[in-house]
């Protein structure tokens, strides 16, 4: 298929491409390297030969979201935001840009998200999990109150909001502890992010911000495959007692406010499960670009047994609604 779009497609800046080294034997991490850190020249070549005429760039992870130091937080992800913005200002045509966000700091987070949207024109916000705030064993999630004025203005502005994974903390790593190839895209990503789209959901986030849209990589994070049973023993309605704050079930949550993504999972399906979950039209085309590579993402994408006007919406149609594309 010709003309996709992808929307989780990295790139790197000076101060965080070190957070993506540990996923690499150190003879492939020079050419993840370089491609992190690459715009116009290996990144353009593979999209064109893979059919993808528009990407939405995001930064690394944990990235802006590792940070401790909230000062340090709010200026790499402003750095990441202006370099990001210099280079799609010369490719406005092929590039569109997701902001990092410094979510250590909610106040200036929304100022960030308002400040890239607003002047720089990006398309919404891809943050990597839970922020680590103040010390490294500390872990903020966005359902929490001190959050809500930020997903306010994220309603404002009428944006997506990507939630990206990252690991565990340490501390919180007891069931993979001995097997450290758990950790990451083999498994601790998704269950990471499933929980903390969950608890979103929960918190009764979307009963007081109606239009807000999240999307999720790697078909759904896990969500996806449990959200009947999810549903059925933790909604009000449901057979939990544990004073969950949302009043409807949470599978009308998933399906009214949450996007999924091929990043990275490309699984005929995974992907065909995801259509019949949340409909063809909240399924997206995206390759997880450098993790993944385009060409095997691609590959399996056009010639995956969907029907073509599925193909069609998941390739670009979707996209360009949802980030109102011309
Ligand atoms: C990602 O950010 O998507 C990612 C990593 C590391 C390994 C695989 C992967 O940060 O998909
Ligand atoms: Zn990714």
């Amino acid at each position: 298929m010709q003309d996709k779009i992808a929307l989780e497609e990295h790139f790197a800046s000076p101060d965080t491409i070190g957070d993506s080294k540990h996923y690499f034997t150190a003879d492939i991490w020079p050419e993840r390297r370089r491609q992190l850190l690459d715009f116009e020249a290996e990144r353009i070549e593979r999209m064109d030969a893979c059919g993808i005429g528009y990407t939405i760039l995001s930064l690394n992870a944990p990235a802006v979201q590792g940070i401790v130091d909230t000062v340090r937080a709010i200026d790499v992800a402003r750095r990441a935001n202006d370099l990001l913005a210099e280079q799609v200002s010369r490719r406005p045509e092929r590039f569109g840009a997701f902001a990092a966000l410094p979510m250590q700091d909610p106040q200036a987070a929304a100022r960030e998200l308002e400040r890239t949207v607003s002047e720089l024109g990006f398309k919404g916000a891809l943050v990597n999990g839970f922020s680590q705030n103040g010390t490294a064993d500390n872990a903020a999630y966005y359902d929490l109150p001190q959050y809500w004025p930020f997903w306010a203005e994220v309603a404002r502005l009428d944006v997506p909001f990507y939630l990206h994974p990252r690991n565990p903390l340490p501390s919180q790593q007891l069931a993979y502890e001995g097997h450290p190839w758990l950790l990451g895209p083999a498994w601790a990503f998704s269950p990471e992010t499933g929980v903390h789209a969950l608890r979103l959901i929960g918190s009764g986030l979307f009963d007081a911000y109606p239009t807000l849209q999240v999307i999720l990589g790697h078909l759904g994070e896990l969500v996806q495959n449990n959200i009947w049973r999810t549903s059925h023993w933790a909604s009000a309605t449901g057979k939990n007692p544990m004073g969950v704050k949302a009043k409807r079930p949470f599978i009308d949550y998933f399906r009214q406010h949450f996007h999924v993504t091929t990043s990275g999972n490309f699984r005929t399906i995974a992907m065909r499960n995801a259509i019949e979950e949340l409909g063809g039209d909240r399924v997206l085309f995206s390759t997880d670009y450098p993790f993944e590579t385009m060409e095997e993402a691609s590959a399996w994408f056009d010639g995956a047994e969907i029907g073509d006007n599925d193909r069609q919406k998941i390739g670009r149609d979707n996209a360009k609604q949802l980030f109102r594309l011309n």
